[in-house]
């Protein structure tokens, strides 16, 4: 039947990137069958009854019946045995997701106002990525920096809330490379929505180089970890700093401690704050010769750590 083809979770659910996930998918699919089936012979039996024993003329008398014990026990009986089915199922799955994997790959994730932090046990920090090998057990431990956010990674079927003040815990084995999504599911202030976080999942090798690199990255002088996040975060696409040369945007050359002419005709100091102000919220201000709303706002997309380097390296560019 065409139902059948959609009856299963895996189709229409999010790619299922752990084994849990598949398992989800496979108790959801029954809960859907077993659910379709339950709907077609009470709405059907209903149809049939309705029909069946409808008055046949105004005098007629339809057949009177009290009830049927047998019947009665049976539908009784075999819900509850689907029932316990169902949670003997659900609490094996759930069971599986709190029994934590000893020596499970530990990250510390930080939900904050409004992103999602990342710190490794060798000290690389992140903001908005998690990254992890495949075929790893990985154990996030979850603090939250200011409300209640909540961890919640859809292709692993896992969700966990960020609570501060205590740390709660997730862990998983991711069984497909690729990117997944990390969303905050409690609403937690006005850019919540935009609370979005990457969960990559890569080659061991991969991940060892990358926290090999990170390592390094960390420890450089603040205006080379800017230069690179310049790059990274790809305002160099739009801001020259090495000259005065205008790209979609303005060069930023020699723009520490200068004057600025915005559109509104007011003019304005360059400094640390203005510098914030323009990268978190670029439509603010805008600068005379330029249009709003080209440049992106990052707000939520640097930590403060990336946020300072940025600014130092603005700053070192004269
Ligand atoms: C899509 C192009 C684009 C990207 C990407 C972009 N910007 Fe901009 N930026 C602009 C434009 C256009 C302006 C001028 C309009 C305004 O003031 O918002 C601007 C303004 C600025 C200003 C104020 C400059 C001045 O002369 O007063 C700063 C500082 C700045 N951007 C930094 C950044 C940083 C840091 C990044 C990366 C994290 C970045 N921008 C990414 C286009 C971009
Ligand atoms: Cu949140």
């Amino acid at each position: 039947m065409f139902w059948m083809q959609y009856a299963f979770a895996s189709k229409f659910m999010p790619t299922a990137a752990t084994d849990q996930a598949s398992q989800v998918n496979n108790l959801y699919s029954f809960l859907l069958i077993s659910s379709f089936i339950a709907c077609v012979i009470l709405i059907g039996g209903m149809i049939y009854f309705a029909y069946k024993y409808k008055r046949q003329s105004l005098t007629a008398k339809s057949a009177y019946i009290t009830h049927n014990t047998f019947l009665e026990f049976l539908w009784s009986f075999i819900p509850l045995v689907i029932f316990l089915v169902v949670f003997g199922w659900g609490w094996h799955i759930y069971h599986q997701m709190r029994q934590f994997p000893k020596d499970a790959l530990e990250v510390h994730v930080t939900g904050k106002q409004w992103a999602w932090e990342a710190t490794y046990k060798s000290g690389v920090r992140t903001a908005n990525l998690v990254k992890v090998p495949i075929d790893t057990d990985v154990k996030i431990i979850l603090a939250s920096n200011d409300v209640i956010h909540s961890f919640y990674v859809p292709s692993f079927r896992i969700k966990q809330d960020a609570v501060p003040g205590r740390y709660t815990a997730v862990w998983f084995n991711a069984n497909k490379l690729g990117d997944f999504h990390i969303f905050c599911t409690e609403y937690c202030g006005t850019q919540h929505s935009g609370m979005i976080g990457k969960l990559q999942v890569v080659s061991r090798e991969e991940y060892d180089k990358w926290l090999e690199e990170e390592a390094k990255f960390s420890t450089l002088p603040i205006a080379q970890k800017g230069e690179k996040l310049f790059q990274i975060k790809a305002c160099s696409g739009c801001h020259s700093v090495a000259d005065a040369s205008v790209k979609v945007g303005p060069s930023l050359f020699k723009k520490f401690g200068a004057k600025e002419e915005l559109t509104s005709g007011d003019s304005t100091g360059v400094d640390e704050n203005y510098l914030r102000e323009s990268i978190l919220n670029p439509n603010a201000k805008i600068v005379k010769g330029f249009a709003s709303g080209v440049m992106p706002s990052f707000q939520g997309q640097l930590s403060e750590d990336e946020l300072s380097a940025i600014i130092e390296y603005i700053k070192s560019a004269k």
